[in-house]
């Protein structure tokens, strides 16, 4: 934003980090699809010489992230994974790791099977509790990675006390944001030292795009996570950069919506004969509703459920009878999809691993969407027959 002024958050959605093109006047910005940048002379330029290392559609992105974020500075990737990825990279081999021990099945996989071989080495535990944190923690420590609410189970960590101890330690605390989106909670204010996102989820917010992102306030793990990004170049293009720019601008609109309609439906699941157990941190009765209610301005849209007759074919029957709504990986799009962690999402989680923290064969997720609720929950209903 061309000022100092404090807005509104949801001005901040459209105007932060964006300016009109100073070229052309254009109030969108253009989409800089270009790989290279004119030099009058070797090593003079206009900021940019290859798009690598930068691209000012890219930068737009990245300042607005920071902005969304009330961070400093933010930074692109390829794909949520490959923030994650960056993120390790910042560590040697003999460092430790405590992650969550409920998260997305591709992080636990990019730990797991590409990282535990160059010598990091990964320790998962109930986040639920901070103590469990405090107790695994070993000279050799030096990233917590949180994810609140989890994938897919919802549970909640409290990121002001984590971040506490970490500080305390002089460890990392990275917070996987994906589920909040910046919009309902934003973990640099309560002590993280990094927020990544899957850009993919509620921030393009339209399903048409693959994206990371981290956003930081330290100058110097910026220029880390920078020179990491521009060695290892899992950089998104122009044209996806715009996307997830032009997403941003509606994420408040959106997420008013997924949170309102979130709510209904988990409601309605609750209210289910059929069904045993929903998972969605706006309940009273759910263990992280006081912390969630702390640290976010609303629960979201994110929702998992296990029904009474939890028997492989029925679980496939309401997977496969959703006439509105989609079975598909992914969520955070407009449209509502339907998906099951067990053999989708987070297949690369060993069973007894999965079972072990309590991600059931019957789990069935839920990415509430904005559409008009009344029609998601006949759909639910339905299905689940
Ligand atoms: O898919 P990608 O953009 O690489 O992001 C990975 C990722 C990271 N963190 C969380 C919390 C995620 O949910 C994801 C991706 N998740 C799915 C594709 C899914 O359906 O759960």
């Amino acid at each position: 934003m061309a000022n100092n002024k404090q807005y509104g958050i949801g001005t901040n959605m459209i105007h932060a980090g964006v300016t009109p093109d100073p070229s052309t006047g254009a109030i969108m910005t253009p989409i800089f699809q270009t790989s290279t940048y004119v030099q009058s002379a070797p090593g003079e330029h206009q900021g940019y010489d290859y798009s690598r290392a930068g691209n000012p559609t890219r930068q737009a992105l990245e300042d607005a992230l920071a902005g969304i974020e009330n961070g400093k500075f933010g930074l692109a990737f390829g794909s949520g994974v490959a923030a994650t990825d960056a993120v390790l990279r910042l560590l040697a081999p003999g460092d430790e790791i405590i992650a969550a021990n409920d998260m997305y099945g591709g992080t636990y996989r990019l730990f797991e099977k590409v990282y535990v071989k160059f010598g990091l080495k990964f320790t998962y535990v109930d986040m639920k509790s901070v103590d469990n944190i405090a107790n695994a923690i070993t000279a050799n420590t030096k990233l917590v990675w949180t994810e609140t609410p989890t994938n897919p189970l919802i549970n909640i960590t409290d990121i002001a006390a984590v971040a506490a101890i970490a500080k305390k330690n002089n460890i990392l605390l990275c917070v996987d944001n994906t589920f909040a989106s910046p919009y309902l909670q934003n973990p640099l204010n309560l002590g993280a030292d990094i927020v990544m996102h899957s850009a993919t989820k509620y921030l393009g917010g339209h399903s048409d795009v693959v994206m990371g992102a981290l956003i930081v306030n330290d100058k110097s793990l910026r220029d880390e996570l920078f020179f990491i990004q521009k060695s290892v170049g899992a950089v998104p293009g122009p044209q996806d950069c715009f996307l997830v720019l032009r997403g941003i601008k509606t994420l408040h609109v959106r997420m008013d919506r997924h949170c309102e309609n979130g709510a209904k439906v988990a409601h309605a699941l609750k209210n289910n004969d059929k069904v045993a157990k929903v998972y969605w941190a706006g309940f009273e009765d759910h263990p992280g509703h006081e912390i969630a209610k702390k640290q976010m301005r609303n629960f979201g849209g994110m929702i998992s459920f296990e029904l009474k007759d939890d028997s492989p074919e029925n679980v496939k029957r309401v997977l496969c009878s959703t006439k509105l709504i989609a079975l598909a990986e992914s969520l955070g799009g407009v449209e509502s999809l339907i998906n099951h962690p067990a053999t989708m999402t987070h297949a690369s989680i060993p069973r007894e691993e999965r079972i072990k923290n309590g991600l059931t064969d019957g789990l069935i997720r839920l990415s509430v969407g904005i559409e008009d609720v009344a029609d998601l929950i006949e759909d639910l209903n339905q299905a689940i027959g």
